[in-house]
This record gives C-alpha cells, structure tokens and sequence, in this order.
C-alpha cells in the first residue's frame, strides 16, 4: 500500500481503489453474476480475482505474513470465502449495521504494531454497476475498527432511519471498496432503479478462518489458470520448507504448472512467474 492508502485505512478502517476491474472484466463477471454455481467455478475471469495485481500487494500488507518463507512468491494469506450479492434491488431494506469485536468473539480484529497491520479478515468488495452517494450500498461508521465501546444498539437497525454517523460510500464499476470486517459496516437500503451486484472476496490471515468452509485445493486441480491453487491452502502455513516435503494436496495443485517441483535444484515456475531455484530455501533465481 502507498502512503495514502496506509493513512487512510489506519484511520477509516477501509479503503476504495478504482480502476481494479477493466470494463472487460466488469462485462464478463456482470453475465455470470446470477449463475447458481459457487462462484469459483464459474470460469477463470471469477478465480482470476483472487490474484488481482492491484489487489493482491494490499490484501499482503493488511493479513498477510512477510515472514513466511513462500512470501511474496504466493500469497501469504488465505482467501477465507468469496460470494455475490445480486438481490439488491429498489426496495431493498438493507443489512442492518454489522461487525466489531464483541460479535465475532475477537476473531475480527484490527491491529498495529512495529509498522504492520494485522486484520482478523478483510473485504474486498468489488462493484459490477456504479453506486451513488445517495441510492443505497455499502456503508460503514468511519473509524470504529478501532473502537473500544460497543455501538448504541439502537442504530444498528434502519428500520427507523439511519444515524447520521453512518457513511455511504459509493463507487463505480470495477472499483474496489477495501474494509476490515471489524469495522462497524452494513448496507443502505437501495433507493434507485438500477440494479447492485457485488462480488464479496474475503481473505484472513494464514492461520485462522471464519467461514469453516474450507477451499479443497483438489476440487481446482482441473483448471489450468496459473496463479490460483496458491490461494486455497487450508492454512499458508502449509508451505514451510523445502518443496520435497510439501503436502499431497500442494503437490497435486501444482502438477498442472509447466514445471513441477520435485527436488533440490530444479528450477520451477511459480504461479506467479517468478523462476524459483529450490533449496532447503525458498530464493528467487
Ligand atoms: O453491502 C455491502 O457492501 C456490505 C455487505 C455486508 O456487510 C455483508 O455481506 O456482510
């Protein structure tokens, strides 16, 4: 993340970087948006999202774990679970406000100490159709990843209105809005005739999970996309040490690359192009 990005996340507790989607993408992730299938296995323009070049340096910054020996080679964090929300339409109330601490029993955290973050889990929501300050969408009470005080629990529904601490906060199509599930957040209730279709990638650090429904990195061995199995270990930590040890399942994830690792010496293509030499170390070549 750049210095702004930094600044503005420590303080707000999200983020929204545009531009993250071309209007290529938008188009093709927009037609298959109401597919009934889990949305990683509606094609590679839904699991390319998992490694977004602008995207993914951030997603490091804020769970990831530079001290991890695979780190930056392939991420250093886990995608936790990924959905779509398609149903928001005029009319729609919204998700009453959400999040914190106390409710997730402090798995959702936000912490920062001797220059890192460190996030309990982190939203990326990337938007298919432009949103407006006023007609409804993602919104959030700035700063509260950081609170100590419970809200009043009298603003958390919108049934009666919603309380002017309560930020909107709009985007256009393939922007990124970047927030930590900490923060105090919900959904304004849709008020304007175009439609809201939102794709939720959620990502937490190598060593915990919320969902409890685990990727099986075999269930995406039969897609040749490079750069992904990466992205669905159980825990990062699985890819400690040298290759010659690394589990069933890696191994099987990444016999699809055009060199595959095997022992001591030989060079192998990382998901992320990069020329890795392996030795008892991972190091770059
Ligand atoms: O509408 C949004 O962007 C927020 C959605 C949300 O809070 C959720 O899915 O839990």
């Amino acid at each position: 993340m750049n210095t702004e990005q930094r600044f503005l996340f420590d303080t707000f507790g999200y983020l929204v970087i545009p531009n993250i989607l071309t209007p290529e993408q938008v188009d093709q992730l927009r037609s298959s948006a109401d597919s009934e299938d889990p949305p990683l296995h509606r094609g590679s323009a839904w699991r390319q999202l998992l490694d977004l070049p602008q995207i993914s340096p951030v997603i490091e910054d804020l769970v990831g774990n530079p001290d991890l020996p695979q780190a930056p080679l392939i991420p250093s964090f886990r995608v936790d679970h990924v959905y779509v929300h398609t149903h928001v339409r005029r009319g729609f109330p919204g998700i009453d406000l959400h999040g914190g601490w106390r409710s997730s029993g402090g798995s959702q955290f936000f912490k920062y100490h001797d220059g890192r973050f460190y996030n309990g889990l982190i939203v990326v929501a990337l938007e298919l159709h432009d949103t407006t300050p006023n007609g409804g969408g993602f919104c959030c009470i700035p700063g509260t990843h950081k609170s100590n005080v419970s809200m009043p629990n009298e603003w958390r529904s919108f049934a009666n209105g919603v309380h002017p601490v309560v930020n909107g906060v709009s985007a256009h199509a393939g922007d990124a809005i970047i927030f930590a599930e900490v923060l105090t957040h919900g959904t304004l209730p849709w008020t304007v005739d175009n439609p809201r279709k939102t794709i939720f990638l959620k990502f937490s650090p190598h060593g915990t999970s919320w969902s409890a429904d685990y990727y099986k990195p075999e269930e995406f061995v039969k897609y040749s996309d490079r750069g992904l199995p990466e992205c669905f270990p159980r825990c990062a930590v699985w890819f400690r040490g040298p290759l010659d040890s690394v589990s069933t399942s890696a191994t099987q994830c990444f016999s699809g690359q055009n060199s595959y690792p095997q022992s001591n010496g030989q060079l192998w293509i990382s998901p992320r192009g990069q020329h890795v030499r392996i030795t008892d170390s991972w190091r770059t070549s």
